[in-house]
Formats: structure tokens, sequence, C-alpha cells
């Protein structure tokens, strides 16, 4: 309850017969003056003072906020347009349509959703480039702001350079990533070529792994609808928490089934692994000698990980600590 006094007309001293006020016992009167609008500012931040704290944020929790990034013309419009049920942004075939990030809120059973269209990416001639450049960097703002990337990919095309730095710089922000397949419709199809353009993509896409692949047409709509609880499921992944207990019994058992690499007599000895955070999943490794602790080993634990829990999706950190290395 907030208790205001209205026509406190004068500015300036205040009013003394104002304290009277307090034997209502209400708490704080405030002096406001509805002609004059004075003490109107204090009567706000009393009442703002009321308001619980967390809902903002609670709110902005269980939305999915999803950014659709990937070369121009390549359909992110399209899909935006396609899952909203309406032309709400522009589509057109001149690359580089879209300019900035543009949001639009989606709600239905899967969820809550905030699809961020994205300007195309890619390098341009010296007459553009900086429009470009400012796109470019709108683009990989919406990167940081999202929890899902829809990496997509022009089907008639393949994976081009331009979509492994695009898909590089979602898998870099730690973010969880869907490829998106597009424009499915227009590729003549036998039994084999879904398999064959998995292959390829996986090949291309090397470091992306984890990333599921979906194939869609955001003309026709094939595949749009699968989108959603692919979202929902791989944010959740990127969210997964893992004990400490969990942990230190897979790397009991993946050291003993795989022993850790040794040099000039001295071995790796892992002593134990902990997850310190979520989204993307972050794993800290205790060992001797962190220099023993090669590329190839981590992989090997990270592909355990993976199999034991899954955690689809979304990429993984690792960080090695040797004895002696400081707390942070
Ligand atoms: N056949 C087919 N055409 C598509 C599909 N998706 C998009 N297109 C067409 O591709 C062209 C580009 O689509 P946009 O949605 O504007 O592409 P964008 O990725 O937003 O492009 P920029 O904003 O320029 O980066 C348009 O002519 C679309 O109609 C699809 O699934 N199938
Ligand atoms: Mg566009």
């Amino acid at each position: 309850m907030v208790l205001a006094i209205n026509k406190v007309d004068q500015v300036g001293r205040e009013n003394p017969d104002i304290y009277e006020f307090y034997n209502l016992g209400l708490g704080d009167p405030i002096g406001v003056s509805a002609v004059h609008g004075h003490g109107t500012g204090d009567l706000l931040d009393a009442c703002a003072s009321y308001f619980p704290e967390e809902e903002e944020q609670e709110e902005e929790e269980d939305v999915a906020k999803v950014a659709v990034i990937g070369k121009p013309n390549v359909g992110k419009s399209s899909l935006i347009n396609r899952v909203l049920g309406e032309e709400r942004v522009i589509v057109s075939d001149v690359a580089g349509t879209t300019r900035d990030a543009v949001d639009s809120y989606f709600e239905n059973e899967q969820g809550k959703f905030l699809f961020i269209d994205t300007a195309g990416m890619r390098r341009k001639s010296k007459v553009e480039e900086r429009i470009e450049r400012f796109s470019v960097l709108r683009a990989v703002m919406a990167i940081e702001r999202a929890d899902v990337c829809l990496i997509m990919i022009d089907a008639t095309e393949g994976v081009t350079d331009q979509d492994t730095k695009v898909a590089g710089l979602a898998h870099d922000a730690g973010k969880a990533c869907i490829i998106v397949v597009n424009k499915w419709d227009l590729v003549e199809k036998d039994g084999k070529t879904m398999d064959k353009m998995r292959e390829e993509i996986r090949r291309d896409l090397a470091y992306m792994t984890y990333a599921p692949i979906l194939f869609i047409s955001a003309l026709t709509g094939q595949r749009v609808p699968r989108l959603f609880e692919l979202v929902q499921y791989v944010r959740e992944q990127a969210s997964m928490r893992i004990t400490t207990g969990m942990l230190n019994s897979l790397l009991a058992d993946a050291t003993a089934r795989v022993q850790p690499p040794s040099d000039k007599g001295r071995r790796l000895k892992i002593y134990y692994m902990t997850q310190t955070g979520i989204r993307p999943p972050h794993f800290i490794c205790f060992c001797n000698e962190a220099k023993l602790f090669h590329f190839s080993y981590q992989r090997y634990l990270e592909n355990q990980i993976r199999s034991t829990f899954g955690l689809e999706g979304t990429p993984i950190r690792m960080t090695i600590r040797q004895k002696g290395d400081k707390e942070e």
C-alpha cells in the first residue's frame, strides 16, 4: 500500500501538514499534486518498490530465444514467416534483404519462442562492406542473445565456406545449435539423397557433430513443426547438470578402458572432474600435468560424456587444471 496525499501544491518547502497523515498508520505519506504533477516521481518509486523483482527474469527464462542465421537468400525470413503463419518479415530473392535483426514472438503447445531473424552473412564488395559489417555485427549480437541457433544451409548448394563461418560463430559462442537444411522441396531425391547430404554436412562441419540436422522447406512447410520440439530439446540438453559423482564414475570407467597418455615416463593422472556451468555445459578436469592432457584424450572424454549423457545439440567446454593452479 502507498499513501498519496493530494493537493500538496506548494513546491520546494515540505508542507508540515503532511506529517499529520502518519497518524493513519499507513506508512510514509507521499505528498503529490495531481494538478501540478510534483511528487509523482516519488509516488511512482514507492509503487515500483512493491513490484516483484524477479518476475521479468522468470518470464524471460521460459522463452526460448532462437536466432536464425545463415548466408543471404537461404530462406531465414521465409522460415520465420512460415512459423508465424503470416508475412511478418520481408522475403525476396534479392540477397541481403534483411538488414537488421528482427524479433518475433511466437507461442504454441511446445512453449514460448522468440525468433530472431538476422541479416545474411557473407563477404561483399567494398561498396557495401560498411552496411555489411554492421549487419554482420547485428547478427553476431543476435547469436549472443540466443539460446539456440538455427544454422540454415541451402539444400541446392550444400555446405559452402560462408556456412562454415556462420556455424563457427555459433559454435564459438557456445550456443546450442540445429542445422537446418532448407529448400528441400527443390532437391531431386532418390532414397540416398538425405544420407549423402547428412554425410557431407558432418564432414564439412566436423566440429559440430553434436548438432541435429533437420531437412525442411520454408516454402511448403515440410518438417517446420518439428523445429519447435527440437529447439526445446537442445535447449534442455544445454542446461543439463551432471553430478560430480556421476562424472567421476564415468571418469573411472573411461580411464580404465583407455589409458591416459604419457610422455617420457610421466603419465597423465586425472584426479577428478566436475561440472561448473551450463549453456554450454562446462567441465573442469583436475590433473597432475596439463601438458600431458592431449587434445585427443580430451576429445575421447568428451565423447564418453556425450555417449553417456547425450548433451545433444550443445557444444561442451572443458578446462584443464593441474595441481598447483590457482583457483579463479
Ligand atoms: N523453393 C524454395 N524457395 C525458398 C525456400 N525458402 C526460401 N525460398 C526463397 O528464397 C528466396 C530468399 O528467401 P528469404 O527468406 O528472403 O531469404 P533470407 O535468408 O532471409 O535472405 P536475406 O535476408 O537476404 O539474408 C525467396 O525468393 C524465397 O521465396 C524454400 O524452402 N524453398
Ligand atoms: Mg531475410
